[in-house]
């Protein structure tokens, strides 16, 4: 197996955030209603306990009110093995987001880089397939963002595509794949084609589960939504340890199982 095609390193680590009071102010394009905030704090610790089952040790920030998607931390940074950055969120009402994650982050990395104006990036669209990365360009990365943070990789040591997402309707990059290891990667059918994926194995997921590509893999347990049947038996098929946790109310907020944490 190439490099290119190789899980993951292990992770040790998570860095969450439960959903404050103000979670259902956030911002979505679903038609799913507003958020039940006690559910949706239940389902945030059974998400943490689910992590901790993959064996990592996981940092549960304080919840932010100031912020209502605050909740969703994989967008303000990007962490790597080889480094961390913090990314200029391309929502205006989250872009203060940043600061707390900074200061968590230099608790734990002794130097972090750091997106600039123009460039706007949400860690919702990279993704992380072994040493290649994935990052979309769409309503919230922009192309001055993306050649930042491509730059930023690639001094790393990583390689880098961009997959353009502006004409799908999709939020974020990882709102239509997921990398799942050993080479593959989960697609919904409006990124099948798409030819940054041509090396990489691509398991479609089934009409009427799109959601459910919103997947992770924690150290070769694939954690899924709940609620997605016909992709977990896909996935168990193949051989796969899948962990389903329920996210109604995050799907709520257009939010899933990736956006939930920062893992490394
Ligand atoms: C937002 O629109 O920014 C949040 N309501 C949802 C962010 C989801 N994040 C992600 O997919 N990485």
């Amino acid at each position: 197996m190439s490099s290119t095609r190789s899980m993951n390193s292990k992770f040790t680590r998570a860095i969450v955030r439960p959903p404050g009071t103000t979670f259902a102010a956030g911002l979505t394009t679903s038609k799913l209603g507003p958020p039940v905030l006690d559910l949706a704090i239940a389902q945030h610790e059974a998400y943490c306990d689910a992590l901790r089952a993959c064996g990592l040790d996981v940092m549960v920030l304080p919840a932010d009110e100031r912020y209502p998607d605050a909740t969703f931390v994989e967008d303000v940074a990007v962490v790597t093995a080889r480094g961390a950055i913090i990314t200029r969120p391309g929502a205006p009402s989250r872009a203060s987001e940043i600061e707390s994650m900074r200061e968590a982050l230099a608790a734990l990395f002794p130097r972090t880089a750091a997106i600039a104006a123009p460039g706007t990036v949400d860690g919702g669209d990279v993704c992380q397939a072994g040493e290649q990365f994935f990052i979309g360009l769409s309503q919230r990365t922009n192309a001055p963002g993306a050649a930042q943070l491509g730059a930023w990789l690639e001094s790393l040591g990583y390689s880098v595509r961009r997959v353009d997402l502006r004409r799908t309707g999709l939020l974020h990059l990882k709102s239509g794949m997921a990398a799942l290891g050993e080479g593959r990667l989960a697609v919904v059918d409006a990124l099948a084609d798409e030819a940054a994926f041509r090396d990489f194995d691509r398991i479609s997921v089934p009409a009427g589960e799109e959601h459910a590509v919103n997947c992770v893999n924690v150290n070769g347990h694939i954690l899924i939504p709940a609620g997605s049947r016909r992709f977990e038996s896909a996935l168990r098929e193949r051989g796969d340890s899948v962990i389903a946790v329920e996210m109604s109310e995050f799907q709520k907020m257009d939010g899933g199982v990736s956006c939930l944490s920062l893992r490394f």
